[in-house]
């Protein structure tokens, strides 16, 4: 298959998905080429059958708001058309699919079919929005195949944007479980923590929906029991409010914001606990990559992280905003060495079991060539 791909390039799950579908595609023969605005943040070194394309802005003094919905049309058309491709695949829906649909109506008949991939707030949070429900499902409908990374995103779509269950497949996120592994060299444990020190970690781009405030309340209480110390990787909007946090709590000595990091996998493996206490997740990507790297789970029990993390067996889930609750299931990880084997064992086995890339890829490469084969009999029925 050749595969035109478009995703968010920056910090997030979604990019970080589709970044590694499309390097795993490659590697499986086909050839992926990337439309955005700036080279996916985990293409990094140079992969056989795999390209870049960069959308082109014009930043005209009239433009406000630049249209780069528009401009991400004409660059799927352009590279649909130039490299012939079979398929334009786009991970979250909010302008992608708008823009993948555009570029299909202006390659007319031959144009190729459209996969959509949800994967969280394009439905839950921005999708739902008045000012982009109506585009959303409008975009959505219009694509030939539409994936959602959890059954709790499924449901929601339905629910909310009038997509037929039949219409969706549901096919989970995935890692590379040999890239993210518990007991991995260097981990760097003794320049983050002090001997003796727990380690807790948050991974995320700290949004308000992931709650970082809570991260630093449930360190916080972990911190008046034991030696601790809590890694926050990553940066967004709240990170202001998760120092203040810190510093209201008298634990900023204890509590280090590493910023953006490009390669999470060679740090989890020094965390002790993983901490998500987002108010919403439609699947938990972070949390994932934590168990592959062996670190046990206290996150909430809201959205699709259910599916993610079993909860009693890698970890525990709980309501959004319980902080004693999770405070207080840390504290029992932390401290009982015989369940936090068997919690890291168990959340390893998991990702290997359910979410390793050797299991979902096929999914996918089987998923979108159906697609491919179903919009070709369409389109010639006499073939
Ligand atoms: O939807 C978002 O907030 C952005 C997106 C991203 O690009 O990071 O996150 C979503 O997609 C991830 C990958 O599928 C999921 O692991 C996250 O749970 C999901 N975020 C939310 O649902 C809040």
């Amino acid at each position: 298959m050749k595969i035109g791909v478009t995703c968010y390039p920056t910090y997030g799950g979604s990019g970080a998905v589709a970044t590694a579908l499309g390097i795993e595609f490659a590697e499986r023969g086909h050839e992926v080429h990337f439309v955005s605005y700036a080279q996916p943040f985990r293409l990094g070194r140079f992969h056989e059958r795999v390209f870049f394309h960069e959308v082109e802005m014009e930043h005209y003094p009239l433009f406000e708001h630049p249209p780069y919905t528009l401009a991400l049309a004409v660059a799927l058309h352009d590279a649909a058309q130039t490299h012939e491709l079979d398929l334009i695949h786009v991970h979250y829906a909010i302008p992608h699919a708008t823009s993948a649909w555009i570029a299909q109506q202006m390659l007319g008949e031959d144009g190729p079919p459209v996969v959509t991939t949800l994967h969280g707030t394009d439905i839950t949070l921005v999708g739902i929005h008045p000012s982009f429900q109506a585009i959303t499902s409008f975009s959505i409908l219009r694509s030939q195949g539409i994936t959602t990374v959890s059954q709790f995103l499924k449901d929601q779509t339905v629910r909310d944007f009038g997509v037929a269950a039949e219409d969706i497949e549901v096919i989970p996120n995935f890692l590379d479980t040999d890239l993210y592994m518990p007991g991995k060299e260097p981990c760097h444990r003794d320049t983050l923590a002090a001997p003796g020190e727990k380690i807790l970690m948050h991974v995320s781009n700290f949004r308000p929906v992931k709650r970082v405030w809570d991260v630093v309340s449930i360190f916080a209480g972990v911190a008046e029991q034991m030696p601790a110390r809590l890694i926050m990787i990553g940066d967004g909007p709240e990170r202001p409010r998760a120092l203040e946090a810190a510093q209201a709590m008298g634990v900023e000595d204890r509590v280090v914001f590493l910023g953006k990091h490009d390669a999470v996998q060679d740090l989890l493996p020094c965390a002790d606990l993983f901490l998500l206490p987002s108010e919403s997740e439609s699947f938990g990507l972070a949390a994932l990559e934590a168990m592959a790297s062996g670190a046990p789970v206290v996150a909430t029990n809201t959205g699709g992280l259910p599916e993610v993390v079993p909860h009693g067996e890698a970890g525990y889930l709980l309501d959004p905003g319980d902080v004693d609750g999770m405070t207080a299931r840390a504290i029992e990880i932390l401290s009982d060495p015989v369940r936090w084997k068997a919690f890291s064992e168990a959340g390893r086995a998991v990702a290997v079991e359910r979410f390793s890339a050797a299991g979902v890829v096929p999914i996918y490469e089987d998923y979108c060539q159906r697609v491919i084969e179903t919009h070709r009999r369409k389109r010639d029925p006499h073939e």
